[in-house]
């Protein structure tokens, strides 16, 4: 059960940020539209908004995700692979004070993502990526074993347009993961029941469950029928601008 969600709002130079490119420039405008949707949506969802004004200095501070990884006991502030995004870490540093009492840090050489991290109950999948190194999770399962979380580590670093691991996972509770084709292979995840996303689809595989809902990119069917059929209330939000920006329904908020 979440209470509560911080998010950012994205910032006129949103479109500065890194991105792949593949899908062109997003607009700012419809941007701010598509994240006042989500906040709303996130508060449908039972949740109080901490609503955080943009960030100028980093166009991709919208995507919040990425700066902490939050258990039960404390935040942990990461240390983002992207040095463009290094500076994102100390601003939300504050907003998450109001919160939490303990603390903790990624250090160097370390590095990793929020986007990386994906909780299933006790269990904390690590993707190591372009972004999230093998040292950066380590540090992590150690904080984690420290509170009692078990981790095991996966390798997307030979994945086709995975930049996180949780661009290609979620897990939406009762034992249910929303896998993307190519980790649906993989054997880290045998003892769930697998959601799997095709192909053409395979943004969708970035949904998020929040209490009673699960939020799902729009005009992704397949998946919106999957999960209908599992008996989940989906909401869907239009996330086009975001993904753009190679983001998803994640990586905008930090949930607790
Ligand atoms: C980046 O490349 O870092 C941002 N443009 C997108 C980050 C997306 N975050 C996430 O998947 N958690």
């Amino acid at each position: 059960m979440f209470r509560n969600a911080i998010v950012r709002k994205p910032g006129r130079n949103f479109s500065d940020g890194l991105t792949s490119g593949r899908l062109g420039v997003p607009s700012y405008e419809k941007a701010l539209d598509q994240h006042l949707r989500y906040c709303q949506a996130l508060e449908l969802c039972g949740l109080r908004v901490t609503v955080l004004e943009a960030d100028l200095r980093h166009p991709d501070a919208t995507f919040v995700e990425d700066t902490a990884v939050l258990t039960a006991n404390s935040a942990i502030l990461t240390r983002p692979g992207a040095q463009s995004r290094e500076g994102e870490v100390a601003e939300i540093r504050e907003p998450l004070g109001g919160f939490f009492l303990s603390f903790h840090q990624i250090r160097a050489p370390g590095t990793l993502e929020g986007g990386d991290i994906c909780q299933a109950e006790n269990h904390f999948f690590i993707g190591i990526s372009g972004r999230t190194n093998e040292e950066g999770g380590q540090q992590l399962a150690g904080l984690l074993a420290r509170e009692g979380h078990t981790s095991s580590f996966v390798d997307i670093r030979e994945m086709q347009n995975v930049l996180h691991l949780k661009s290609g996972l979620t897990y939406i509770g009762d034992n249910h993961l929303v896998v993307n084709e190519e980790l649906s292979r993989h054997a880290h995840f045998r003892g769930f029941n697998l959601v799997r996303v095709n192909a053409t689809e395979s943004y969708a595989a970035n949904c998020l469950r929040i209490n009673d809902r699960v939020l799902v990119p729009a005009g992704f069917p397949g998946l919106r029928d999957s999960l209908e059929r599992l008996g989940y209330a989906v909401l869907s939000l239009e996330m086009s601008e975001f993904e753009k920006m190679d983001g998803g329904l994640s990586c905008l908020s930090l949930r607790f």
